[in-house]
């Protein structure tokens, strides 16, 4: 009798991290096509796994994305999420200083289980907001050479260039 191993591929860690109400949950919607929703926020509560397998250029990915919870209770799990993370988002809300302040704190954490390239920081509600770095970040982007990544998940702008970051960066790995 024969048994045939079918080797499993790997997944890469996508962790999505960021202040409550900045669009995280939203975000990982949209990279499944799922519609918008302004109406019905619901908190993640803990953690939620989503996996997104899909091909480019003949070549398969496979994405897990982690949705990490905005209530501050949770940070306390964070060093566990982040062991085996390949890359970080960061989402802040253009509309909330609060949550500009917040991936602050959490690049703090998460500076010491990623380099800078696999580490990115999303601006989410950019609508009719001018394309200014916000007042609390400029020091905080300039000092670690980041570029800010503005998205509206509401209107659907910006998330291809995520995709095709995270793409690049997997490609390099
Ligand atoms: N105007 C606007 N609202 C958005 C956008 N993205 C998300 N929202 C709204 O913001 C609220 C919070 O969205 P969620 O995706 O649940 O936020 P979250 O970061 O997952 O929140 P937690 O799970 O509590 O951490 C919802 O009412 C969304 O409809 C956006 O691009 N523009
Ligand atoms: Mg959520």
């Amino acid at each position: 009798m024969s048994t045939q191993k079918v080797k499993k591929a790997a997944y890469y860690k996508i962790v999505f991290l960021g202040d409550r109400e900045t669009g995280k949950t939203s975000l990982i919607r949209r990279m499944f096509e799922l519609p918008f929703s302004e109406d019905d926020y619901s908190p993640t509560s803990g953690l939620r796994y989503e996996n997104l397998d899909f091909t480019q250029n003949e070549k398969k990915y496979y994405l897990q994305f982690c949705d990490v919870s905005g209530n501050s209770i949770y940070l306390e799990l964070l060093s566990s999420i982040l062991k085996s993370a390949t890359i970080v988002l960061l989402i802040f809300d253009y509309k909330n200083e609060e949550s500009q302040e917040r991936i602050k704190q959490l690049f703090e954490i998460v500076k010491d289980n990623l380099p800078p390239e696999r580490i990115f920081i999303i601006g989410n509600k950019f609508e009719k907001e001018k394309k200014e770095i916000p007042k609390q970040l400029i020091s905080f982007i300039s000092k670690n050479n980041f570029q800010i990544y503005p998205i509206s998940v509401k209107e659907n702008k910006g998330i291809q260039l995520i995709l095709q970051s995270i793409i690049k960066t997997i490609d390099k790995i």
